[in-house]
């Protein structure tokens, strides 16, 4: 935990903030996660006559939704960007540069925000922690789009992979397209958020968790805008004449255990990862870009001079 990060638990004046992201395919229920995971309606219906029947709007542009979150006793400022899902075709490469564009533009502000003589104190800090990949739940493998889309951000992001819908795959089958969704990952080298352990810092209990976690990658999924009474408690699920799917039963979908890492157990080390390694990693790239371009101003203008009449 950084020192300002102390600071602000302690003194309980300023919140530890967390950003994520979550994109993927159009209608896969990015939107409906986060009022899912946030538990409330941060993203509201759309109006309509019956509102039984009322759902989410599609969504149509890139929107920053802060809530405060309080998991495990862990009190969050927690920003969620909702993002437009992607069609299968055209128009994904604009979409998938506007994503990248998106997580570059909160690091180039870190970036300014570094190298000025005088800082702003009320500087937020709003790069993004962790990017949610929705899978849609086809039950086969990876898509080639999916592929190139992770492969792009992973490098900038911490990326998470889920499983979106999951409540539309048996046990069976969602058992066996995690498998094969990593694979796909192994075989095309895309660099997910796996949990790693370090045998010198991680004592056995937490090398025994991450474990665990590794081993439910990706995450399945459900996502509901409403609640049930279910054996007397209300609970958020979703309803089908064969039976409900709880949102929050680990026997159902992992939604338990990922809000638990991205609302507690998780935040710190994704935010160091974020700040150690992929922010420097964007850091040197683009000093050692300004500093190419140092160079090459510096030989134009030695070549201006030469040419110069007079110059010797
Ligand atoms: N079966 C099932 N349906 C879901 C789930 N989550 C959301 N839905 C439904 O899927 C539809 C689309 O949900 P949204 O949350 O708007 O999806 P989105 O990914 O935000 O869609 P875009 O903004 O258009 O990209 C709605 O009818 C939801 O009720 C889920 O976990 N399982
Ligand atoms: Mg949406």
């Amino acid at each position: 935990m950084s020192m300002s990060d102390m600071r602000a638990r302690r003194g309980g004046k300023k919140a530890f903030l967390f950003n994520m992201i979550i994109v993927g395919q159009a209608g896969l229920g990015k939107s409906t996660f986060i009022n899912t995971l946030t538990n409330h309606p941060t993203i509201p219906k759309r109006q309509c006559d019956d509102p039984a029947q009322c759902t989410l709007e599609k969504t149509v542009d890139i929107q920053a939704y802060t809530v405060e979150t309080d998991e495990d006793g862990m009190k969050m400022q927690l920003t969620v960007v909702d993002t437009p899902g992607f069609g299968e075709n055209i128009d994904s490469s604009t979409h998938f540069n506007e994503i990248l564009s998106y997580i570059e533009h909160q690091y180039d502000d870190v970036l300014a925000e570094e190298s000025k003589i005088k800082r702003n104190p009320k500087f937020q800090d709003s790069r993004i922690h962790v990017l949610l990949y929705f899978i849609p739940p086809t039950g086969h493998a990876l898509r080639e789009i999916d592929i190139e889309l992770m492969k792009r951000l992973c490098g900038r992001v911490n990326i998470l992979p889920c499983i979106a819908k999951a409540d539309t795959l048996t046990p069976k089958e969602l058992a066996a397209f995690k498998m094969r969704i990593m694979e796909d990952i192994a075989v095309n080298e895309i660099q997910v958020f796996d949990f790693p352990c370090d045998e010198n810092e991680d004592d056995d209990e937490t090398m025994q968790e991450n474990l665990e976690l590794r081993s439910l990658l990706p995450f399945a999924v459900v996502g509901s805008d409403d609640t049930l009474l279910v054996n007397g408690r209300t609970l958020r699920a979703r309803q089908y004449p064969w039976g409900i799917v709880e949102v929050e039963n680990m026997k159902h979908c992992d939604v338990a255990q990922l809000r638990s890492v991205l609302l507690s157990t998780h935040v710190q080390e994704l935010k160091e990862l974020t700040h150690d390694v992929l922010y420097e990693a964007y850091r040197s790239e683009k000093l050692s870009q300004l500093e190419g371009l140092a160079e090459k101003l510096a030989e134009l203008n030695m070549q201006a001079q030469e040419q110069q009449p007079g110059s010797v």
